[in-house]
């Protein structure tokens, strides 16, 4: 495998082995036939784009039955009700603006446009997901965005003020044909907003379990930087958001059409600082996440050799990289808790784990709750205070593998 910006070599750095989809929820009746692949991430010693080895088809992961609906967070709700109010405030001008979001999910985003009248397209492959921003209001054609759908949408909405993309860049593994679509969209001072987690926040916290199939990108300035160049774009302010453990929302427009903030320069500093384009961080991360899955299995097996139960909060898509890498099964993890309707009654992906309604954790409180959504810790200890009030326990593995006193 080659990189897919450059094409040079590529040096892999950690192999978590045979892993299934990491949304690949599933019925008992499919368990013989659930597809695997190999999940491995490396960088690209020439260009320096940290990336997945292999990764499944995109219809194998996005189609009719998409697991993940953002709205499930109120606090994630809240930060793109803040990311639109940012575009509306500061990337669209003058007469009938356009603003197109790509993988518009559920429309949480888009449906701030709608509300204010402002002309706007999501352009989302899952259909349930985009059937949920339809019955909000919001306009959106069920498709995978390329290059060819770019020229038609240019065709039929003319050009675009802004275009959105959030937790979808990386996702895209064709990254050349899907930059060069959004360039074909954008007016000469179109930007592209678009948010993914951040290699930093991964490295630094050890947060391995951002890697899955999903994920065929693990973004940092640099490299980025590099790669729209080869499109004529460039990145002209960058800004840390604390959403999905760490991401960085990047603004990027045609080259010279709009002021570089000194946010780009000082973030391609502290990219030199965390030694991102160093073989030895990455070889010190392997290092870390496998001190963490043995740290972690230690911890579950004293839980449930003393007769503790545990429960899983959060049947995130990250939880299928942590339960199969773990080999955390039933025996150790008795359910996941999942608020969201899809995802319950059904197995997790790999370690078939059931998912069962958040119901059936209130009704009865485990010892301990094994946070795998922990990117969304802050909202969940808030609403959690009645379980640790009892006596409740959370055991965490971001940052570091732990109990919380
Ligand atoms: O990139 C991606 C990110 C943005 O979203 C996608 N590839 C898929 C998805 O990743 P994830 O599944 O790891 O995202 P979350 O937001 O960490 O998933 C949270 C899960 O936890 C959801 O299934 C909802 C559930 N949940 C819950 O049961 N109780 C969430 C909260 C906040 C809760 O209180």
């Amino acid at each position: 495998m080659r990189c897919r910006i450059c094409e040079a070599a590529l040096a892999p750095f950690v192999s978590f082995g045979r892993m299934p989809i990491a949304n690949g929820f599933l019925t008992e009746a499919d368990f013989a036939t659930e597809p695997l692949f190999e999940l491995a991430a490396a960088r690209c010693e020439a260009c320096g784009m940290v990336q997945l080895l292999e990764q499944p088809a995109p219809e194998a992961m996005f189609h009719e039955n998409y697991a993940f609906f953002t709205s499930t967070s109120r606090s994630m709700a809240q930060h793109f009700g803040r990311l639109a109010e940012g575009v509306m405030s500061g990337y669209v001008e003058g007469d009938r603006p356009f603003v197109v979001e790509i993988g518009c999910n559920d429309g949480v985003m888009l449906e701030r446009l709608a509300r204010a009248g402002v002309r706007h397209l999501g352009v989302e492959p899952a259909a349930n997901v985009a059937a949920v921003a339809q019955s909000r209001g919001v306009q959106v054609l069920v498709a995978f965005f390329d290059e060819a759908l770019a020229h038609g949408l240019l065709k039929d909405h003319g050009p675009a003020d802004a275009v959105v993309a959030t937790n979808v860049m990386c996702h895209v593994g064709a990254l050349h044909p899907f930059v060069a679509g959004i360039k074909t969209l954008l007016k000469p001072r179109g930007v592209l907003v678009f948010e993914d987690p951040y290699l930093g926040d991964i490295v630094e916290k050890t947060a391995y379990d951002q890697i899955y199939d999903e994920h065929a990108f693990y973004f940092s300035v640099v490299p980025l930087s590099r790669m729209f160049a080869q499109h004529g774009l460039e990145i002209v302010n960058v800004e840390p958001q604390a959403v999905h453990g760490g991401s960085m929302r990047y603004v990027v427009a045609h080259k010279g059409a709009r002021r570089v903030s000194p946010s780009v320069a000082a973030h391609r500093g502290r990219e030199a600082d965390l030694g991102l384009d160093r073989p030895a961080t990455y070889e010190a991360f392997r290092h870390r996440v496998e001190q963490s899955r043995d740290a972690l299995v230690v911890l579950l097996e004293q839980a449930r050799g003393q007769g503790r139960r545990v429960v899983g909060y959060g049947a995130t898509s990250k939880s299928t990289t942590v339960t199969n890498y773990c080999a955390i099964t039933p025996r150790l993890v008795e359910y996941i808790s999942d608020t969201t309707p899809i995802k319950q009654g059904k197995y997790s992906p790999g370690a078939h784990i059931p998912v069962r309604p958040y119901e059936d954790f209130k009704a009865s409180y485990p010892d301990y709750a094994l946070l795998f959504a922990w990117n969304h810790a802050e909202e969940i200890m808030a609403n959690e205070q009645a379980y640790r009030a009892v006596g409740g326990q959370w055991i965490v593995y971001v940052p570091k593998v732990g109990v919380l006193a």
